[in-house]
């Protein structure tokens, strides 16, 4: 087992809805350690350099207006195997696929409105962490 980083996104609508502690729950009790953390509303230009892997897909309008509509928190998590860890810890994109216990499954209340983010893999961590946090803005512990 490898320790990684991940990158993390708690979305407008988690945000609204004033779960970001319970969602720092789930992520500690699964051995994830919080190593980097900034609140941020994220401007159109941002939201669509952080998903620009969708720009061709018929969603990505609805991605972006959604994840510009509030604040969001964004976190670097470190632990073993962090990435397929925070992905579990997430459950499937569609909350009404996500398994009993996930985050999407308690928190998220649609496709588009789906609580979290979290990289699909090591060296989508790597570019999705530099995208919001330089290298001293992480905390190793
Ligand atoms: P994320 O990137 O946000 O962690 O989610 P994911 O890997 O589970 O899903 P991904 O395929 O990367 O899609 C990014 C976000 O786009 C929205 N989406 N909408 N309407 C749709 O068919 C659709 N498909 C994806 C979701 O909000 C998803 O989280
Ligand atoms: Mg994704």
């Amino acid at each position: 087992m490898a320790v990684e980083r991940t990158l993390s996104i708690i979305k407008p609508d988690a945000v609204a809805k004033n779960v970001i502690g319970e969602i720092y729950t789930r992520f500690e009790k699964a051995g994830l350690k919080v190593v980097a953390a900034k609140m941020k509303h994220l401007s159109k230009a941002e939201a669509e350099g952080f998903y620009a892997e969708h720009k061709e897909r018929g969603f990505f309008a609805d991605l972006v207006a959604f994840m510009t509509s509030g604040p969001v928190m964004v976190q670097v998590l470190e632990g073993e195997n962090a990435v397929l860890a925070n992905r579990d810890l997430m459950g499937a994109t569609n909350p009404k696929e996500a398994a009993a216990g996930t985050i999407r499954a308690d928190f998220a209340e649609s496709i588009d409105a789906n609580a979290v983010h979290g990289s699909d893999a090591v060296a989508s961590a790597q570019r999705e962490i530099g995208y919001f946090f330089a290298e001293t803005e992480i905390s190793a512990r």
